[in-house]
């Protein structure tokens, strides 16, 4: 278990410090009493924005959320099976500890729903031969750096309430790595078609907890990682990739086991190099 729970005992970000939990106290079936979590929820969750649930600690609504259900359009259900709802009435991280109560900055109590797109395409040379490494081609991604941490990451979002994970992954790749197409109007059309082609011929890699630094012993990041894999390098080969959103930059990035990533987006990555029998 520790292993998937790593980098949300790691530093918050902001200014703000975690309990520190060793690796033997994450989980909950270890007595631990000396356990003393920071409670912190950012102010911008504070301020109430419509994608954050209220302090469900301290504000009882007439219609209580419904924990481990579709609760309306905010889908509280948890890919790691039921959760349980701790002293204070609220959900409790089914990895286990990680330092702080509260939701930190992330908006609903208990799972917090994305989606990640992983759009692959081969490593070509000059004269367009796939490059190989160990006898293996190497893969290549669409990558974003993010603009809170600076680190690269897999261009994904959250879920809205009432959309659905296909609909978030395309729209959150257009939003944050495609923002400009640089065509003739036929030749745009024609991309658009191969985009939305990929789009719809996606193959799910991963659905689960996601180890996030922002994860809390009440609220933690889920997600669907989705590979479309642009196998001739026609669909994306005129996509002028363009940051958008909360992304600084954009690029494709070859996919290797030492590229350092946001999250446990390695593990979604390594994923994709499985399926596709790509090297790593
Ligand atoms: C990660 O946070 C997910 O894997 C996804 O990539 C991302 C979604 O959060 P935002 O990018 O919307 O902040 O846990």
């Amino acid at each position: 278990m520790a292993a998937t729970h790593t980098k949300c005992r790691g530093k918050y970000p902001g200014d703000v410090d975690r309990f520190a939990v060793p690796d033997d106290k994450v989980s909950w079936s270890v007595e631990w009493p000396e356990y003393k979590p920071v409670d912190y929820t950012a102010p911008v969750v504070e301020k109430g924005p419509v994608w954050a649930d209220v302090d469900f600690r301290k504000v009882k609504p007439d219609v209580p959320p419904k924990y481990n259900e579709v609760d309306g359009k905010v889908n509280r259900k948890s890919f790691t099976g039921n959760y349980s709802i701790d002293e204070t009435g609220v959900p409790r991280n089914p990895i286990g500890r990680t330092g702080m109560v509260g939701r930190g900055l992330l908006g609903r109590w208990g799972p917090n729903h994305a989606a990640d797109p992983i759009v692959t395409r081969w490593k070509r040379d000059s004269s367009g031969a796939i490059v190989t490494k160990n006898d293996k081609p190497i893969l290549e991604f669409v990558a974003i750096k993010r603009k809170d941490c600076g680190e690269w990451a897999i261009p994904g979002g959250m879920v809205d309430p009432g959309d659905t994970v296909s609909a978030t992954l395309k729209k959150e790749f257009g939003e944050e790595a495609m923002n400009s197409l640089e065509a003739s109007p036929e030749e745009k059309k024609k991309i658009e078609e191969q985009v939305h082609q990929l789009f719809s011929h996606g193959k799910e890699v991963y659905a689960g907890y996601v180890d996030d630094p922002r994860n809390t012993d009440n609220a933690w990041m889920e997600t669907v990682a989705v590979n479309f894999h642009d196998e001739t390098g026609e669909a994306f080969g005129k996509v002028k990739l363009c940051a958008g959103d909360d992304a600084g930059a954009v690029a494709w990035k070859e996919l290797t086991s030492s590229l350092a990533l946001y999250a446990s987006h390695t593990t979604f990555t390594g994923k994709v190099v499985e399926l596709r029998n790509a090297t790593f």
